[in-house]
């Protein structure tokens, strides 16, 4: 059968492709399809995947996989969380961080440094999956991963805030580790190894 992402972000589309690649599974994405967007109203990471993964089951009459993820830092009582879409306009960037780019991220650096020079500046990122049927069966799967945040951001490679975490036990941040390195770790690679459990094993 046929599996929809249900994303319109690219980073992700591409990081959800090469984490399927393995199972043989290559599947379409929403932008390709012309499915609509629906609107992230939830207030959790749960309800969002779930709107974006029912929205495209629906429109597509396929099985659909959406991903709602985010950053959470400690120090500002886990904001921006669900919205660090919103915090970041200019989410995308292609070749390394543009000017809007570093002013989307000053939001958050921003924040912190309004906290004082020793504020705790350790945060993780979070993935949850919304696998939906067209019949409205559901199922979710949440992964994490720990890190801090750094400034200036180093690196051009992954998307988004990649630029500024640095996982735990690691000298480089997400966008200057090889890919693969991201994929054997990150909280997209968490959520999706209880998928796989789930529907695979
Ligand atoms: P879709 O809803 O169409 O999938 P979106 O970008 O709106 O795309 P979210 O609402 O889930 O997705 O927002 C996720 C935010 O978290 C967004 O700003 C991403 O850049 C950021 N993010 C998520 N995973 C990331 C990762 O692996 N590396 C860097 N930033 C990430």
């Amino acid at each position: 059968g046929k599996l929809v992402i249900a994303s319109h972000n690219q980073g992700k589309v591409r990081e959800i492709r090469a984490l399927l690649a393995p199972f043989g599974i290559e599947p379409v994405s929403a932008g390709e399809l012309d499915l609509p967007e629906p609107e992230e109203t939830g207030t959790t990471f749960a309800e969002n995947a779930l709107l974006k993964a029912r929205a495209s089951a629906e429109g597509a009459n396929c099985v659909a996989l959406a991903d709602d993820s985010g950053l959470c830092v400690a120090a500002l009582d886990g904001a921006p969380g669900v919205y660090t879409a919103d915090w970041a306009e200019a989410d995308s960037y292609e070749g390394g961080p543009g000017r809007d780019w570093y002013m989307a991220m000053g939001k958050v650096e921003g924040k912190l440094s309004e906290l004082g020079p020793n504020t705790d500046r350790s945060a993780y990122f979070t993935c949850t999956l919304a696998l939906a049927w067209p019949d409205g069966h559901s199922e979710l799967f949440e992964g994490r991963i720990q890190g801090n945040l750094v400034w200036p951001p180093r690196g051009t490679l992954g998307f988004g805030y990649d630029p500024v975490f640095q996982p735990i036990g690691f000298e480089q941040t997400f966008a200057e580790l090889d890919p693969q390195q991201k994929h054997d770790m990150s909280h997209r690679a968490d959520a999706f190894e209880k998928l796989v459990k789930a529907c695979f094993d």
